[in-house]
């Protein structure tokens, strides 16, 4: 049989796209990597320069906090300077067309929320919020802190970055949210390697529940045989391309 050629596969899925009701998606640090923000697995990715059992795990803030802060505060000042791209403009530009959307980002970078997205869970925690270790609070962060580590303003206690480390239990209510979104027509899955667990699930979750599945990335991975329609290319370029001649609700 001949081969689907890559316009005839972008095709079938903006066919796919216009008959969904209801309309997910799953997003991974390859939806940032065209602002500037590196990915994990890469080549030149973050897990070529830092070991994540020295950064990112509860271990590793427990020996070292200032050093696990200084990190984050790297990583906050490179989040700083950069802007959402087409593709965090074009999922939020879908939340607009499908009344039945949801987005369940990996993402700890804030880019979906500047880009416009509401509707959508934010898996592994935000850069720009803290937790007391000691009370609890959550704070939210408007700049990189000055002194490291910092402390709870209320208890004196010690603070950490609001994210999901190796080993660590997602929130609950966030796993809920993110089932409740495999309950598609179609689940698009962006810039992710699908190496990282329980999230790399919700894809084969939305599968087995019946959506039809695209997947876009410059690289095959570990979901790339799970889509109906694989995309191959940089997400701020195939997403736009994807939405061309999308009509919104209401409209035909
Ligand atoms: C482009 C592009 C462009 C490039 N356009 N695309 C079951 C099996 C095996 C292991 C486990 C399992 N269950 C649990 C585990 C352990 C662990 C895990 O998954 N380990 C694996 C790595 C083996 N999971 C956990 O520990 C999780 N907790 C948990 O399961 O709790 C229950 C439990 C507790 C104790 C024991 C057992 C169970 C928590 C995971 C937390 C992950 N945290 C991190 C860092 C924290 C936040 C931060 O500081 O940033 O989250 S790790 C890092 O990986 C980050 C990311 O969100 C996450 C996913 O990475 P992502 O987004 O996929 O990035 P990359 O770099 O991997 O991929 C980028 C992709 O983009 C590539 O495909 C490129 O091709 C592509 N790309 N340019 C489109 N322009
Ligand atoms: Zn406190």
């Amino acid at each position: 049989m001949a081969k689907s050629s890559r316009q005839d596969i972008l095709e079938a899925a903006r066919r796919a796209l216009a008959r969904a009701r209801r309309v997910s998606v799953l997003t991974g640090a390859g939806v940032s990597a065209e602002s500037g923000i590196p990915t994990f697995r890469d080549r030149g990715g973050i897990w070529e320069k830092f070991d994540p059992q020295q950064v990112a795990t509860p271990d590793a803030f427990a020996r070292d906090p200032a050093f696990v802060w200084e990190w984050y505060a790297l990583r906050m000042r490179a989040v700083q300077e950069a802007r959402p791209n087409p593709a965090h403009y074009a999922i939020a530009e879908l939340e607009r067309l499908k009344p039945e959307f949801w987005l369940v980002t990996q993402n700890i970078d804030n880019l979906h929320r500047l880009a416009g997205s509401r509707r959508m869970t934010e898996l592994h925690g935000n850069l720009w919020r803290t937790r007391c270790l000691a009370c609890g609070k959550v704070e939210e962060l408007t700049e990189v802190p000055q002194a490291l580590p910092p402390r709870c303003a209320g208890c004196g206690g010690l603070r950490r970055p609001d994210v999901v480390w190796f080993g660590e239990m997602l929130d609950p209510r966030h796993i809920a949210e993110a089932e409740r979104a495999c309950d598609a027509d179609l689940f698009l899955i962006v810039g992710t390697s699908g190496e990282v667990w329980p999230a790399a699930g919700f894809a084969h979750q939305a599968k087995a529940a019946g959506a039809q599945l695209v997947e876009i990335n410059p690289q095959p991975g570990s979901l790339s045989q799970l889509a109906d329609f694989p995309l191959v290319g940089k997400a701020g370029e195939v997403l736009p391309r994807l939405l061309q001649g999308l009509a919104g609700p209401g409209q035909k």
